[in-house]
């Protein structure tokens, strides 16, 4: 038997344990989400690489957990590369440093695009252009910032304002692309299917169609056999 007081007095202490949330809600997922959904799917945000000069546009974007950053390569021959915030034009000690290798083009987009995933969206992530011919673009203010930290002074201007301050060369890392994934998106994943069938194979496939045919004609011919009985 469940006593009908029970419940009244377990119903009339729920009003007191919301009564915490709105005041916890308004300082996080009112900024966090603008749209009010509390578990938005992966989202792709690209990112155009020396279209507008030696800038990346946009040079600051913000991005989920999960999201894709897509950067698209125009002329004539740029790069992008992980720094650390105090280190500017210089790759970033991080085991996981993004380096997306030079992806030319002579003219327009380049066919080949370099994508990364957010690992954390609670960590900036700076990015600088190594290429120095025939000047230093990182140099010349050809940075950006993923993830800008909210409450610091590290923001994307002193960022750009240290960068204008580095002596010589942007370092070009070693090796070739990493922490993200280089794609020819204008090319088939895959090439056609199974090759096409060569020599006897073509006549093997008619006689098995005349045979078919001819077992139709049989068909018929039993039937109106079948139709005269
Ligand atoms: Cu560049």
């Amino acid at each position: 038997m469940i006593s009908t007081s029970r419940i009244v007095i377990a119903l009339s202490a729920l009003p007191l344990a919301f009564a915490n949330y709105p005041l916890m809600n308004g300082t996080t997922t009112s900024t966090v989400y603008p749209t009010g959904t509390s578990s938005p799917s992966p989202a792709t945000q690209t990112v155009s690489v020396g279209k507008d000069g030696l800038v990346f546009s946009p040079d600051t974007v913000h991005a989920k957990t999960g999201d894709e950053i897509v950067f698209e390569f125009y002329p004539k021959n740029h790069a992008v590369v992980q720094a650390d915030f105090n280190n500017p034009c210089n790759p970033s000690t991080d085991e996981k440093r993004i380096f997306s290798d030079f992806i030319p083009s002579a003219v327009g987009r380049a066919n080949k695009t370099f994508t990364i995933k957010i690992e954390d969206d609670k960590k900036a992530i700076w990015l600088y252009c190594p290429q120095n011919n025939p000047k230093p673009h990182c140099v010349q203010g050809m940075v950006m910032v993923i993830n800008p930290p909210q409450y610091a002074h590290n923001t994307l201007e002193a960022f750009r304002m240290k960068a204008a301050l580095v002596t010589g060369n942007a370092t070009v890392p070693l090796g070739g692309a990493s922490g993200g994934k280089v794609a020819s998106p204008g090319t088939p994943s895959t090439p056609s299917d199974a090759p096409i069938p060569s020599g006897s194979s073509p006549t093997e496939s008619t006689g098995a169609g005349a045979l078919l045919a001819a077992n139709g004609v049989l068909g018929t011919m039993a039937l109106l056999a079948g139709l005269a009985l």
